[in-house]
């Protein structure tokens, strides 16, 4: 029963998951406190997942969330860039590059092989784009634009991802794995949460 809400709550919440930030920063027109090479590794991680599970024929609602989510990091990258005068020619060369990369994936004219090779890396690559952000909040001691509710939800999916694994699979790379994304995502909430109220000290 726990097992069951937790999975019906993590879905529901990850799918809407960027969309805070997104909402965040359009309200503040600026990106105090966010990383750009974090976002870029997390649409890394977010490419290769939904072009793997696509061209292994996996049914579409059995990764829904994923497709739905990368369609929110491209909003996110864009209003990042957008509001760092950052959408110039290189960033549209890059872009094209990207999605012909991605499209060559999808048509198959690039052998999926190459992504089962990618796929064991999403998780270094997912850690490194957390410890990223957590280094700028902390280096810079800004956190403005960061969304508590976008870092409540991700600490709260990989949660219960800890206890919905350790129930009935108990994989132990697994659980090792969402321990340290649940460990990274929190200090990256509580970090927010701590240079938000300094900084509104100072203002005041
Ligand atoms: C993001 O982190 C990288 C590596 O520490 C750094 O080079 C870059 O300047 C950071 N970007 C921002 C916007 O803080
Ligand atoms: C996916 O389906 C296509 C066409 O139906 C087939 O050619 C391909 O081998 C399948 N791929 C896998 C990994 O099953
Ligand atoms: C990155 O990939 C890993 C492994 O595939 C996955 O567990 C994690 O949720 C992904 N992170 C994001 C932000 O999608
Ligand atoms: C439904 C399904 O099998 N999804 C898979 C998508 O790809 C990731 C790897 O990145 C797998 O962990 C999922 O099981």
């Amino acid at each position: 029963m726990i097992s069951y809400l937790l999975s019906i709550t993590t879905i529901l919440l990850s799918v809407i998951m960027k969309a805070p930030q997104i909402i965040r920063i359009y309200n503040q027109k600026q990106t105090g406190g966010i990383n750009l090479t974090s976002l870029l590794l997390d649409l890394i991680n977010l490419s290769t997942t939904t072009c793997y599970n696509y061209t292994n024929n996996y049914s579409l609602m059995a990764y829904m969330e994923y497709p739905i989510i990368l369609f929110q990091q491209y909003l996110l990258i864009g209003i990042v860039l957008y509001y760092n005068n950052r959408l110039n020619l290189k960033v549209l060369i890059l872009s094209v590059l990207y999605v012909g990369i991605f499209s060559a994936f999808v048509c198959k004219l690039l052998p999926s092989s190459i992504l089962t090779i990618l796929v064991p890396f999403g998780t270094p690559i997912s850690l490194s784009s957390k410890c990223l952000q957590l280094y700028t909040i902390m280096k810079f001691k800004n956190a403005d634009s960061i969304s508590l509710t976008s870092w409540f939800i991700s600490a709260y999916t990989n949660g219960a991802r800890i206890y919905t694994i350790s129930m009935d699979s108990a994989d132990k790379i697994m659980l090792t794995n969402f321990c340290l994304n649940t460990s990274l995502s929190t200090s990256i909430l509580l970090a927010s949460v701590y240079y938000k109220q300094t900084s509104a000290k100072h203002i005041s």
